[in-house]
């Protein structure tokens, strides 16, 4: 595109009055610990956020005050408060940490803020709320108890030798109990092993599935906390519970981590209006049946539903329990019990399918339109005792039935079974499917689209981000990778939503958690998986390479283990949050000092388990590559990365106050740099081992390479990548980390978006082109051998979203500032995309970027949130002259650009 230099005008798309003294300053979005007013919190100094908005630019926080209540009277009278941080003169808006008196286990708590800003103050804001877990083990009074047996025909709990297979039917457990007082304030504290479903009086306490999410379960235990006050009926009242298998009773055993047979810990605590409590708890006096309609749940076989087994009105008050058990006590899991801080699943969103045709069989296909993860309800038609079967498959073979062979051993199949003749809806409760395609058999007719509807399920997280260019097929990969993300999303990032595995593997995420962030508030997600990792660790400091380690792989590799160190990063960079930091810094330590004890052999670290996983192989056919020239030497891996993971531990040293530490990382990232590169790096060629790009750009990267040998090694990496392949990706997991970063970086964006925009193979544009609606783990997944071929995985994305958003968009945060405080905007222009617009919601509030470069015409529009200020960086042939307007705080001219130093607020830059 021809570019013309144009005029930069500055101007505020909201009218600005001048100064006048009316506040119009408010404080929005308050969060306790990233949550909107949570339950069960189990820090005692929990951490506060807010936004500031107002309707002027450069809107900066000057002071703070922080009120804390018993009750919102008492916040409204000011009597009695817990806490009153007083005015704290500070910009801090994000996680400022509680400093009142001690918080008491269970309670309810409620708060308030305001502000000093550069603009007037703010009036109080709304209250939140938050409530505290049990804090303390003593609290809890209830038994776990459950079925501690197989009871009906076919159950299967998995032996060795055996099929692997596991078969179990739901349990349900119920209790009545009166509540004669009028209630005040009643929550349910609550773990059902491996997930439940709870009701009071017929009526679900929560709208989660799945709860609690997925731990280790003898090291920890999540559980849940629900407010069920509303729920309570005056005297006589039912406590339901139906018990689903999970991650608790595995689905394959062995070969698949177990703990035992489903079981349930619940305490109902009540406080009456008069000031008595009282508590219902699980033990013997509750009942127990395993014979209710659902016979079998499995996440990886399915559901099966035996409508004729249903208990009409079981959770509910007056039922005959006459056939029902007494419950066994049941072990307690061993793991810490401990209040879940993650969000739990939720159905997201629900999708209509797009297509239905018969096959010859008389069976029914539908095609969802998408790739998804969750589940099918239907209403359909059915005959007494007559199953339904719904099988789920991502892909269809070429004559047009499913292809089933990439699950694996998974038998992805609910079964409904009628009581009667006629019309009947479900779905199942306790299992999902990563599909498109369903395959129904057992039906006499026909059904309507409209009889089925797709359920999208994954943690209850808001959506962040947004992102539209004029390139189509760029869009397009995005929302792939969308959909890839949020089917990936199961209290823990898994690697694959729908064959025999569904794991937590760490190095699928150790860029990936980053690009996710921009498009998912998955802060409390990760949190919460880096104390998976931390708990899967061995005695001697290897970290599984699958946390939870359902599979326990101690293989003292590095490169899948520093997920632990680049999520807890992550952590810290997007969200302004460095808790992870603090919690695992010992831990990772350990780690690093196991590794460097163990592996490490004049300073390379000489172990690798999966070398530059998934590369683009010489033939189509194969799943890895054999060809030692494709090849990245595993001790160049581990080694660039530890030596990475060593900078990267100075950096959390400092922040927890560790400074002793700091000398030792020092000495020894610099003797492995120059054992490295006396080992790997040809002075002659500039390139490292047999000059992969992989090999070279994580040298190139990570900051290994010499001084002064940058633009060569560099070039060596545009040289294979244009004269060996084509333009194309020649890398695997983990030369992808790095790629469009590292070729913007030095130069070639040109370069960056060609493989962006390749559509043949191998590339991201290939998958699509071939019927892709997620992101495959393979380059080559339409033509690989099933064994490893999932359509949905994530790895491959590499570092491609930060690249969309930080690059593209110029949506990023300085690297003097974490969670966006501060942006550096300097988006790049690849010849060919002639529009770019993302958004982004940060913790500060939301950030808009959208430009467009056609017709010769430059044009950037850009908001920020209150709070927050920005370096934005114009290429000089965009501009001649800048005006001096509100919200814009300097402006400058360095080598080839303009520099912008704007507050919060709209601006316009351009035509
Ligand atoms: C596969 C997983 C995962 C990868 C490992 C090494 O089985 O699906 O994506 O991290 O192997």
């Amino acid at each position: 595109m021809k570019k013309t230099t144009l005029l930069l005008l500055i101007a505020l798309i909201f009218s600005w009055a001048g100064c006048t003294s009316d506040s119009t300053v408010k404080v929005e979005n308050l969060r306790l610990e990233m949550k909107e007013n949570p339950l069960g919190i189990n820090v005692t100094q929990p951490r506060f956020s807010w936004q500031i908005v107002s309707d002027r630019p450069d809107l900066a926080q000057v002071s703070y005050q922080i009120q804390v209540a018993a009750s919102p009277e008492q916040l409204e009278s000011g009597e009695g408060l817990l806490w009153d941080s007083g005015v704290v003169r500070s910009d801090q808006s994000v996680l400022v940490p509680y400093a009142g008196k001690a918080l008491k286990s269970g309670k309810p708590y409620f708060w308030r803020v305001k502000l000093a800003t550069n603009q007037g103050d703010s009036p109080w804001s709304d209250v939140g709320s938050w409530s505290m877990a049990l804090l303390d083990d003593s609290e809890w009074k209830a038994t776990w108890i459950g079925e501690d047996a197989l009871s009906n025909p076919g159950e299967e709990i998995g032996v060795a030798g055996g099929n692997n297979k596991t078969r179990l039917a739901a349990r349900y457990l119920r209790k009545e109990f009166t509540a004669d007082k009028a209630v005040k304030r009643a929550v349910l504290y609550i773990s059902g092993l491996g997930s439940h479903e709870a009701y009071l009086n017929g009526k679900k306490v929560s709208e989660d599935v799945f709860a609690p999410m997925p731990s280790l379960y003898y090291k920890r235990v999540y559980y849940n906390v629900y407010d069920v006050t509303n729920l309570l009926a005056a005297d006589k009242n039912t406590l339901g519970v139906i018990l689903g298998n999970g991650r608790f009773f595995s689905m394959r055993n062995p070969g698949m981590k177990t703990f035992g047979l489903p079981r349930l810990l619940a305490q109902l605590q009540i406080e009456y209006a008069d000031g008595s409590q009282a508590t219902v708890v699980s033990d013997a006096s509750w009942k127990i049946t395993s014979k209710g309609p659902i016979v079998a749940n499995n996440e990886f076989d399915g559901e099966e539903y035996d409508a004729r087994l249903e208990m009409a009105g079981w959770n509910t008050n007056g039922y005959d329990d006459g056939a029902w058990k007494t419950p066994d006590v049941m072990e307690a899991p061993a793991g810490k019990l401990t209040a879940q801080q993650n969000p739990n699943i939720r159905v997201q969103e629900t999708l209509k399918p797009v297509a239905i045709f018969e096959r010859p069989d008389g069976k029914y296909i539908l095609d969802m339109g998408q790739n998804m993860v969750g589940w099918l309800s239907i209403n359909l038609k059915g005959k007494k005792d007559q199953p339904v079967s719904m099988t789920f498959a991502e892909l269809l073979q070429k004559d047009g039935s499913l292809y089933l062979a990439n699950l694996r051993k998974a038998l992805v199949t609910d079964i409904y079974t009628p009581a009667k003749d006629g019309d009947f809806s479900w779905q199942p409760r306790f299992v999902y499917h990563g599909f498109r395609f369903v395959e129904i058999s057992g039906l006499d007719y026909k059904p309507e689209l409209s009889a089925f509807t797709g359920h999208v399920i994954y943690d209850r997280m808001a959506t962040t981000g947004c992102f539209e260019t004029s390139n189509p097929l760029v869009n397009q990969i995005h929302q792939n990778s969308y959909w890839g993300i949020r089917s990936n999303y199961r209290g823990m990032p898994t690697d694959c939503p729908q064959r025999d595995e569904r794991l937590g593997w760490l190095g699928d995420r150790a860029t990936g958690a980053y690009g996710e962030a921009f498009i998912f508030d998955n802060s409390r997600l990760y949190n919460k998986w880096l104390q998976d990792i931390e708990d899967s660790m061995s005695p001697e400091g290897s970290i599984s390479d699958v946390s939870p380690n359902y599979w326990t792989i101690y293989a003292d590799d590095v490169t899948w283990p520093s997920a632990f160190f680049y999520v807890a990063d992550m952590l810290y960079r997007q969200y302004g949050d460095d808790s992870a930091i603090r919690t695992h810094y010992p831990a990772m330590k350990r780690w690093m000092a196991h590794m460097e004890a163990t592996t490490m052999q004049d300073y390379i670290m000489t172990k690798d388990q999966y070398g530059d996983w998934c590369m683009p192989p010489e033939s189509q056919e194969l799943i890895h590559s054999k060809d030692p020239a494709r090849k990245t030497d595993g001790a160049i891996l581990s080694t660039t990365v530890y030596y990475d993971l060593l900078n990267k531990m100075i950096g959390f040293a400092r922040i927890c106050g560790q400074e002793a530490d700091i000398p030792g990382f020092e000495s020894l990232a610099a003797k492995m740099k120059e054992a490295y590169n006396a080992k790997f790096f040809d002075q002659e060629t500039a390139q490292y081992g047999n000059n992969t790009v992989t090999a070279n750009i994580l040298s190139l990267r990570l900051g290994l390479v010499p001084e002064g040998y940058e633009g060569k090694v560099f070039k060596n990496i545009v040289d294979k990548t244009e004269g060996d392949f084509g333009g194309h990706v020649s890398t695997g997991v983990l030369g992808i980390q790095h790629l469009m970063r590292g070729l913007t970086e030095y130069g070639r964006v040109d370069m960056a978006y060609k493989i962006l925009t390749n559509e043949t193979y191998p590339s991201w544009g290939y998958m699509i082109r071939n019927g892709a609606t997620t992101i495959w783990e393979l380059w080559n997944g339409d033509t690989a051998d099933p064994a490893m071929n999932s359509a949905n995985h994530v790895m491959l994305l590499g570092d491609l979203l930060i690249w969309y958003y930080e690059d593209l968009a110029g949506i990023k945060c300085a690297p003097d500032a974490v969670g966006f405080k501060k942006l550096v905007m300097e988006p790049v222009f690849p010849d060919g995309l002639d529009e770019v617009s993302a958004s982004y919601r940060s913790v500060y509030g939301e950030i808009k970027s959208a430009w467009t470069k056609k017709n010769g015409d430059f044009s950037w529009d850009i908001t920020l949130p209150g709070n927050t200020t920005a370096l934005v960086r114009i290429p000089k042939e965009y501009v001649v002259t800048v005006g001096n307007l509100p919200g814009v705080r300097r402006v400058s001219a360095t080598e080839g650009y303009t520099e912008i130093e704007i507050g919060s607020g709209s601006y316009h830059f351009g035509k």
